[in-house]
Order: structure tokens, then sequence, then C-alpha cells
């Protein structure tokens, strides 16, 4: 086992997404990405355990039983990098698969370090894997995997668990064509996607019986209390997750329960809230199977084969960059 981790950390723009998105006329808004500070990591660690969130074990289910035909269909020797790595738990069974026929360098790119620490522990001590983790955004750290790989290594990109459904829709394929313009014609993407499923199963996966995703959405109103030393009154607010069918996403919101006011010292400023004002912190667009072949063809891919779970709608799909 190998480790190295290069770290970046900037306190100052949370304060500035922070001021920004609270300050701005209309809907206020937080970015999604604040969600996983090292309680946020964990209480997601949390959800993706509980009974009504069936996401995370659908991309599980699929990458076990579909790991070694996904790998069998890259031919060279591949570098492994992964967007968002949380624990990398998923990730064992396509390494598994991998180290059959090679030495596998993995790369982790992650901005929580927690969750990277956490990666790395899981997979540390598995036979003929190298870990080089990256705490980046996602495409400083594709471009630093990518510029480690050898003449003639395929990349594997791997953007599981569907945290493309937390871009918007256009965003993510830009994103997507930022992730390919990174990539040489023949490296491949690996890309989990969550799929629209009955309203009631949908809201529930968001709106958990006892309350871990609760928890979750208003730890980021703590941590902004913690990191930026202001003084949200969390009762004062309560998680809310509606389902946008126009737009085909659910949206996490914190909904003000009075009028108030809360000062943010570290990011210099003071918001009021009306009662039923909501702060909008997250989205999670959900797709359909057929519309990822037509995508991946708009930004630079073929669709080489896609993976469907038949307990919980989700798709697995190998997108090859052309
Ligand atoms: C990380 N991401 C794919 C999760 C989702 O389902 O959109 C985040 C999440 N938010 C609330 N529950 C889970």
């Amino acid at each position: 086992m190998a480790t190295a981790v290069v770290a970046q950390y900037s306190r100052s723009n949370f304060a500035g997404d922070v001021r920004a998105g609270l300050l701005r006329p209309g809907q206020k808004e937080l970015p999604s990405k604040y969600l996983y500070d090292e309680v946020g990591s964990a209480l997601f660690e949390v959800i993706s355990v509980l009974p009504e969130y069936g996401l995370t074990r659908a991309d599980e289910r699929l990458l076990r039983r579909h790991s070694v035909d996904i790998v069998s269909r890259l031919k060279s020797h591949v570098l492994v990098a992964e967007l968002g790595s949380g624990s990398g738990r998923k990730t064992r069974w396509i390494l598994e698969a991998l180290t059959r026929r090679q030495r596998t360098t993995y790369c982790p790119i992650e901005i929580s370090p927690t969750a990277l620490a956490r990666c790395e522990s899981e997979l540390g001590q598995m036979e003929c894997v190298s870990i080089v983790g990256f705490e980046r955004p996602y495409l400083d750290g594709l471009l630093a995997a990518a510029s480690a790989r050898r003449e003639n290594e395929r990349l594997l990109v791997l953007f599981l668990g569907s945290t493309i459904g937390n871009f918007d829709r256009d965003a993510g394929e830009r994103f997507l064509a930022e992730v390919r313009a990174i990539l040489y014609p023949g490296d491949a993407l690996l890309l989990g996607t969550d799929l629209e499923k009955p309203l009631p199963q949908l809201v529930a996966a968001y709106d958990d019986s006892i309350g871990v995703t609760s928890a979750f959405n208003l730890n980021l109103l703590a941590r902004i209390n913690r990191e930026l030393d202001a003084d949200f009154d969390l009762t004062a607010f309560r998680h809310e997750a509606r389902y946008n069918a126009g737009e085909r996403r659910i949206e996490m919101h914190l909904r003000s329960l009075q009028d108030q006011s809360v000062t943010i010292a570290g990011s210099g400023c003071t918001v009021s809230f009306e009662k039923d004002e909501t702060i909008w912190t997250e989205s999670s667009y959900k797709y359909r199977a057929d519309e990822i072949p037509a995508i991946a063809q708009r930004v630079g891919y073929r669709c080489d084969a896609q993976w469907v779970d038949s307990e919980w709608p989700f798709a697995e799909n190998l997108l090859i960059a052309v």
C-alpha cells in the first residue's frame, strides 16, 4: 500500500459562498457541497444504510454483481480515479476485479478530508493496490491523477452514487464534458445515476422516519455556527424534502419557523428570515435509463453498457470517451 494526500482547504471560500447564498435576492441557497464536513459525512454514511434510502445499496449491488463484466470491457492497463470516493466501500469490487489482472493505482478525489481518510483505511490494506488520494475539487484532482498515468495506461474514472444528480441538469452535462476534456479516446467513465421512481418512495428516501436526513440538512447550519461564528438557532428551522415533478428532482430545504435574523460573524453579515421562508440546500435530480446514452453522446462519449438494478431503480453506465 502507498498513500499520499495533497491537501487544499479554504475557509474564506466557505464564508463567501454562505454570504452570497444567503444575501441573494429571492430564494436563499447554500451549496450542497458544504453538507459534507466531518459530521455531515458521518450522517451521510448513516443515510446510506437507512431502509428508506435504497440508492447506495442499489449502487453496491450493481458493482458487486457486474464488476468483472465492467472491467473486462477495458482492455488495457487501467489507472482508477474516483470523483467523490466517500468511504470507498463500493469501489472495492472494481479494484478486486482489476487486481486479478494487474497491480492498480487508485486515486480517490475528495474535498472532505474525513471521507478521504475513511476511504484510505477501508481500501488501504488491499493487496496490489496503491492509493494516492487528492484532497481537491473533482476536476483539479482528476487533472493531477491523469498526469500521473503511464504511457499506454487507460483511465477509468468512477463517478458513483448518483452524485451527478446533485448538479443541475445543464451543469451536470457541462461537468461530464469537462471530465471528457481531461480524458483520451478509449478512457472510460463509470457513471451511477439514480432513476425516477414512485413519489412516496422518493420523498421517504429524503425524509426518513428517524430524522437522519433532517440532522444531515440541519448540520449545515450547525457547521456555519461552528466554523463561521454564527448564531443560527437550529430549533427555529425545519428540514423539508419536496419533489419538483417539472424538473424531476428532489429538493432539500430548511424552513424558517419564525421571523428571525441571524448574524454570521465569519461572513461579515446579518441575514433576515421571514416565517416560512426557506434555504434551498440540495437538489437530487432523477434520470430515465434511456436518456443516458443520448446525454453521453452529446458530451463526447458512447454508452458501452448499462446495468439497471431490479430492486431500486438505479443505473450504472459505462461511458467510453470517443
Ligand atoms: C450524494 N448524493 C447522491 C445524495 C443524494 O441522494 O442526492 C445526497 C443525499 N442527500 C440527502 N440524502 C442523500
